[in-house]
């Protein structure tokens, strides 16, 4: 699929986000608008994700509070039906507030306690060296996420293993909960501090599809070295209010932000 329809479907995706949170009142807005751009060019563009094929490729969302966008791109994918979006958060729906592969199709890993997916996603790469199988796993974190110590055995036991299977995506926003990640822990910058324990780094454009699709095209991968793209990211990007600011974490639009924000995105789909 070309640069262009992966850029329609992810604007499609942004304004299905945008009508679920106001219409539930909760979401993480913000980081789903800073992922959405990642997650559709995994699921239009790298992944084989034929459920019944037990060599497809996995994706662990371990920002698992940005629920919301990888259930709308699931639907756009067609593993659940797109009406049910508007069941996000009700009483008894199967879409809650952090993805759970027992309930959804397509989710490959429970997440919401940060630090978690990076450390499951290395056993899933291992699992796949170890059967000689030749499918990728891909872990997408948040920048915050990254001061979860967990996360650095994870990375080390990884390098150890020489998993190239394996493809960390940091959704590098330079925002957490409430506050800069610089004025928090300053993790920035990542990739030296990646490289230094022994990965191949890649730093993008977090938003452009051209340089997403080819950082993660299997030919730029380092044989014997598992791969880190460093993604730079807005939060609330395509929502020109709500871009880099930390107040949009999990903030609910009102009805005039909420016309505002749907105008915006679909002005960019023009
Ligand atoms: C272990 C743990 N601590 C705290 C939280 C609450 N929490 C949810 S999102 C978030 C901030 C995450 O920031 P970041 O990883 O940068 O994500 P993004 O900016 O993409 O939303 C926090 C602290 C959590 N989910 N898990
Ligand atoms: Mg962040």
């Amino acid at each position: 699929m070309d640069p262009h329809e992966l850029r329609r479907i992810a604007n499609r995706i942004r304004r299905r986000d945008l009508q679920a949170v106001f219409e539930a009142g909760a979401g993480h807005i913000g980081g789903e608008m800073s992922v959405i751009d990642l997650l559709t060019a995994l699921y239009f563009h790298t992944m084989s994700v034929d459920p019944q094929d037990p060599k497809r490729d996995r994706l662990v969302l371990s920002k698992g509070h940005t629920a919301l966008a990888l259930y709308v791109t699931l639907a756009e994918k067609g593993f659940i039906p797109k009406d049910e979006i508007s069941s996000f958060l009700k009483p008894h729906s199967r879409l809650n507030g952090h993805p759970n592969r027992v309930k959804v199709p397509g989710v490959e890993t429970n997440t919401g306690p940060l630090g978690h997916g990076l450390p499951v996603g290395v056993g899933m790469a291992k699992a796949a060296q170890l059967n000689g199988d030749s499918w990728r796993t891909f872990v997408i974190t948040g920048d915050g996420e990254m001061q979860e110590g967990s996360n650095w055995e994870a990375i080390m036991a990884a390098a150890q293993f020489k998993l190239d299977n394996l493809t960390l995506i940091i959704d590098h926003n330079r925002l957490q909960q409430g506050a800069r990640l610089a004025d928090t822990n300053n993790l920035a910058p990542l990739a030296p501090k990646l490289a230094a324990f022994g990965w191949a780094v890649e730093e993008i454009d977090g938003h452009d599809m051209e340089q997403i699709c080819q950082a993660l095209s299997p030919e730029t991968v380092t044989r014997g070295k598992p791969k880190c793209i460093v993604a730079h990211t807005n939060k609330g990007q395509g929502i020109s209010f709500m871009s880099d600011d930390v107040a949009w974490h999990h903030k609910v639009p009102n009805a005039e932000q909420y016309k505002q924000a749907m105008a915006e995105l679909e002005e960019a789909a023009r």
